[in-house]
């Protein structure tokens, strides 16, 4: 006999007529379940948000191969029919009683993906825009890759509301050298500068000391998150993470500020949860906070 954590007979009986807030990732599946897609729903479900994903391409990482990423795009009609599922569903003239209007962009990795979001985007139907920029996919051809962040930065960067750069990610938006926490606050503001979002630049593991640093500016307020660093390793969905949390606050009515300060919290408690595995590396446990 299986035993399961719900007594079946009491979740029959309950009915809720609450209508949660809802937000959508357009995003890449990582199989193995620590980034992409995956770690969104997670995340959006962990802070009590319906969740609903667009998939924009499916990533396998290559055990033979130093586990690189091998990337396969999403038909640009498939992801035009599931943005149009989506609105015709929840979007404004849907007739939902909560009506979606925030909206977590994470892999999108190629210019014609790119493309196609950008232009489901531009209606304004989504008052939230989170931007998680990932640039890189490791094991990308790189002629491939440059055309991607170009055509990122000129069609989805502006369209964004909050963005959550990495270090890498923050010194190719902004143009600068990142060394330290004056150098990621420059680039921050830069980033502000040039999107008119709200910015969490991530120094994470990468900048020098014993507390992991982010930085965020919105044009009129600057904060320095500061959390003692949880190890030295980056650990697998952290960035679709923080940006899924910061999204998930917003949905909820957040103001910019305070998803930041939550999500750092909700991420920092989920990488002392990492789940270990045959990878090289641990994955995000959005269980951590509870
Ligand atoms: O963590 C960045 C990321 C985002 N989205 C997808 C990924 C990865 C990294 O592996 O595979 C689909």
């Amino acid at each position: 006999m299986t035993s399961t954590a719900f007594d079946s007979a009491s979740l029959a009986a309950t009915e809720t007529t609450v209508s949660p807030a809802l937000a959508l990732t357009i995003a890449g599946s990582e199989a193995t379940g620590g980034a992409g897609a995956q770690a969104d729903l997670k995340t959006f479900q962990e802070l009590g948000v319906f969740g609903i994903a667009n998939l924009t391409c499916i990533v396998s990482f290559d055990p033979k191969d130093n586990w690189n990423h091998r990337f396969v795009p999403v038909d640009q009609q498939v992801i035009a029919d599931q943005l149009e599922a989506t609105t015709a569903a929840y979007g404004a003239a849907s007739g939902a009683p909560t009506v979606l209007d925030t909206v977590k962009i994470g892999m999108l990795g190629s210019p014609a993906t790119i493309a196609t979001v950008a232009a489901a985007l531009s209606d304004g139907q989504f008052a939230n825009v989170v931007l998680d920029p990932v640039l890189i996919c490791k094991g990308q051809e790189p002629g491939h890759a440059l055309d991607t962040d170009q055509a990122l930065k000129a069609q989805v960067l502006p369209l964004a509301t909050f963005v959550t750069p990495n270090h890498f990610e923050a010194e190719s938006l902004s143009g600068l050298e990142i060394t330290d926490v004056e150098s990621l606050t420059a680039a921050a503001v830069r980033i502000h500068e040039l999107s008119g979002a709200a910015v969490l630049a991530k120094g994470g593991v990468r900048l020098e000391g014993p507390d992991a640093v982010d930085v965020y500016y919105d044009g009129e307020t600057l904060e320095v998150l500061s959390t003692p660093k949880v190890g030295d390793v980056a650990v697998s969905g952290a960035g679709c993470s923080l940006a899924a949390a910061v999204t998930a606050e917003l949905a909820k009515g957040a103001t910019p500020l305070e998803a930041a300060r939550t999500a750092k919290a909700f991420v920092t408690a989920g990488i002392r949860n990492r789940v270990a595995s045959g990878a090289p590396f641990d994955a995000l446990w959005q269980c951590g906070p509870r």
